[in-house]
């Protein structure tokens, strides 16, 4: 049997300086999609998630809430593991920058860039927003009318002036224009790469990469008053994961497929790590992708409305496949989004209660009941069942197609687009009529549409892992044949099905009930 074709995926890994956010939960169901859609391809998949648990936010947050640094990293680290398990993500790591296998791998790059001849000490002095981890030029800056300074993500940024060693980040300005040019995909989705394009068209300054005024960080081997600058730490991870540089089972997962990172953090992923793996001679990630960001719509949060903002509360509330087919439907990802209460509720009563479920209730029930709880048995496809069982091989296409480029709302659109034909075949065929007039054909428009579940569910597994498992369940499908291969094979005629259950409950507001 030849080997599978790997595939590495990440998020960003995230700060734990507070509980995770709707963002955090966003980034993460995203980036699940894709890696459980691969898996169903065929993939060997290696999903990874992580905490950022070094610099000075996490510092200055420990120091507000007077904790030390490290009480303030595991708890909300435990939280952001939760999160993990509250949005059945199936990532197979999770990575925290404060574990020992970290500072290993951070220590081996650092020391193939210095011997490389890239890193440098000299002094410091400019701009450094803490809220963003990042140095900025005085021209990305602006004094406001508040007479603070800011920086062009709109924090804070205040004057920094220490010893520091550099990163000669200049010497690669072309190196990377010469990336981007050869590998048009490195950067998406177009708007991200043609900002990163002009901002290094516009000339590379050398990187400060050392911090003396704290020690919050991974030692500068060999100068260990230096910590080094939290994100060429964090950057690391991605390596670290897989096992460099001391091998092992993960590092033929070097490079990623994909980092799926915020729209805000694509100069770290697409300018300074690039530079950071040249200089250490690895192979560059092959793509970074900055996705939008949420946004709740403004309205006023209130419990009683069920406008939850609390990931965790929000897949409690409305239900984890919920929560997660609403933003990867809702949202064309790249792009930003809203959120709200009535665009949740809208959507999924209409997609699942409605659509798919309804599809799903209305066969399955008639089958428990008219055809002794088994598959029926068919006879002659006609040409209406044929057009709707030919459904499936032109959607798997286009959310193949559109996972390549993490047009996740297109994979889910290609997939969903096979329920409204299901209901048209349903509706047009109308089997609840049949039952008098022809029973024989009855039986074929129900095993029709039993396989027809059967196949969305497959497809639907990575947006709604939890409700297309029970899905499969009903049709009575194979744990082995649930794969997207198994969409060659059809439902077998008497097989025993369980009894029919609701797999969508509607989502109905408490208000509208008195
Ligand atoms: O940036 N909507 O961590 P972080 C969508 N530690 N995505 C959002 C968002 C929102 N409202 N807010 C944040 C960091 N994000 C670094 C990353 S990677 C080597 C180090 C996204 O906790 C954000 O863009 O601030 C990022 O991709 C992720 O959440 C973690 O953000």
């Amino acid at each position: 049997m030849s080997a599978k074709e790997r595939f590495y995926i990440t998020t960003a890994i995230s700060y734990p300086n507070g509980a995770p956010h709707i963002g955090h939960a966003y980034e993460l169901i995203a980036t699940d999609a894709i890696a459980r859609f691969q898996r169903l391809d065929g993939r060997e998949v290696f999903f990874l998630t992580g905490t950022d648990e070094h610099g000075i936010k996490m510092l200055q947050t420990a120091r507000k809430e007077g904790i030390p640094v490290r009480e303030l990293a595991d708890r909300n680290t435990a939280r952001f593991q939760e999160m993990t398990r509250a949005l059945n993500a199936s990532n197979d790591d999770f990575i925290r920058t404060t574990e020992p296998r970290h500072y290993e791998t951070v220590q081996a790059i650092w020391k193939a860039m210095a011997e490389k001849g890239d890193i440098y000490k000299d002094a410091y002095a400019g701009w450094y927003s803490v809220r963003d981890e990042a140095y900025y030029d005085e021209d990305e800056t602006e004094v406001r009318e508040d007479g603070v300074r800011y920086g062009p993500q709109g924090t804070p940024v205040e004057w920094v002036e220490e010893e520091s060693y550099f990163f000669r980040l200049s010497k690669y300005q072309q190196a990377l224009l010469d990336h981007y040019e050869k590998n048009p995909d490195f950067i998406g989705p177009e708007t991200r790469r043609n900002e990163i394009v002009s901002f290094v068209s516009r000339g590379l300054k050398d990187l400060s990469v050392s911090r003396t005024t704290f020690d919050w960080g991974v030692p500068v081997p060999g100068d260990e008053k230096h910590v080094m600058y939290v994100w060429v730490d964090a950057l690391t991870n991605y390596l670290t994961a897989t096992g460099w540089p001391n091998g092992g089972p993960r590092e033929k997962f070097w490079p990623a497929d994909v980092h799926v990172i915020g729209k805000d953090i694509v100069r770290f992923h697409a300018v300074y790590w690039p530079a950071f793996l040249m200089s250490a001679g690895l192979p560059l990630p092959k793509r970074v992708y900055g996705h939008g960001f949420l946004f709740n719509r403004g309205e006023k949060m209130s419990k009683s409305l069920g406008n939850v903002v609390d990931p965790f509360e929000m897949a409690e509330h409305y239900g984890v496949d919920q929560m997660r087919y609403f933003f990867l439907r809702e949202v064309p990802f790249g792009n930003d989004g809203n959120y709200s209460h009535e665009a949740i509720v809208t959507r999924t009563n209409a997609d699942l209660a409605n659509g798919l479920g309804n599809l799903a209730q209305r066969s399955l029930s008639m089958i428990a009941k008219h055809c002794e709880g088994r598959v029926p048995e068919h006879g002659a496809f006609t040409e209406e069942d044929e057009a709707l069982l030919a459904t499936v091989t032109p959607a798997l296409a286009a959310a193949r197609e559109a996972m390549d480029r993490q047009a996740i709302h297109k994979a889910v659109e290609a997939t969903f687009e096979i329920a409204a034909a299901g209901d048209r075949y349903i509706d047009a065929q109308a089997p609840w009529a049949l039952r008098k007039t022809d029973p024989e054909r009855m039986k074929t428009v129900l095993y029709v549409v039993a396989e027809t579940v059967r196949r969305i569910a497959i497809l639907a597994q990575p947006y709604i892992p939890d409700s297309a498992g029970k899905l499969l369940d009903l049709v009575a499908a194979p744990q082995d044949a649930r794969d997207f291969a198994a969409l060659e094979t059809m439902l077998v005629p008497g097989t025993e099905l369980p009894a029919p259950t609701g797999v969508f409950p509607r989502y109905v507001d408490k208000e509208a009930d008195s």
